[in-house]
């Protein structure tokens, strides 16, 4: 993350994932989140905002399946104002709520697949095409594809199944 970028990291596995994972840095980075009562809603939405406030510096959005496709309209504004921003939309796709498998539920035999973990049919990367996003589906060398991704203008999604 060069000077000036920020992370905006998604409610769910993403936000403790960094709480757990991160290593420290030497240099700071400004991180922002939605916590509360909004939930996984408005995600990118929010992320695209930050875009827009902060360009041209890059923002990160690291955001699950289901929060990204729940703010399929805050991909489509993205890319609509992709000339205006920096913006490296990174989606890990365990296909649905993955937190949901942390919590005892997860051990019901009919319930947990279609009430709580709730994997979708749709294509997060094709949404993005469709939305004129351009789409790095799983890349070979994750730490390269993510700098080039936050070097260039415009916006960026990034798939990791
Ligand atoms: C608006 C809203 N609806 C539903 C929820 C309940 N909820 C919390 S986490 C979550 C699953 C998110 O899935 P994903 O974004 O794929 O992240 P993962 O758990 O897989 O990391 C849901 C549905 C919420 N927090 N906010
Ligand atoms: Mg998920």
């Amino acid at each position: 993350m060069p000077p000036g970028g920020a992370l905006h990291i998604a409610s769910s596995l993403p936000f403790r994932d960094v709480d757990l994972f991160a290593p420290a840095r030497s240099a700071p980075v400004e991180v922002f989140s939605s916590r509360g009562a909004s939930g996984i809603d408005g995600t990118i939405a929010t992320a695209l905002g930050e875009a827009l406030a902060r360009a041209p510096a890059p923002v990160v959005c690291l955001v699950g399946d289901l929060a990204c496709l729940h703010d399929a309209g805050g991909l489509l504004h993205a890319g609509e104002l992709a000339d205006a921003v920096n913006l490296t939309v990174v989606v890990p796709d365990n296909r649905g709520g993955g937190i949901f498998g942390q919590l005892p539920i997860a051990a019901h035999p009919t319930a947990f697949e279609r009430c709580f973990l709730t994997p979708q049919r749709a294509d997060v990367t094709a949404l993005a095409a469709a939305a004129g996003v351009r789409v790095v589906a799983d890349p070979p060398d994750l730490p390269a594809a993510l700098a080039a991704a936050v070097a260039r203008p415009g916006v960026d999604l990034v798939h990791l199944r």
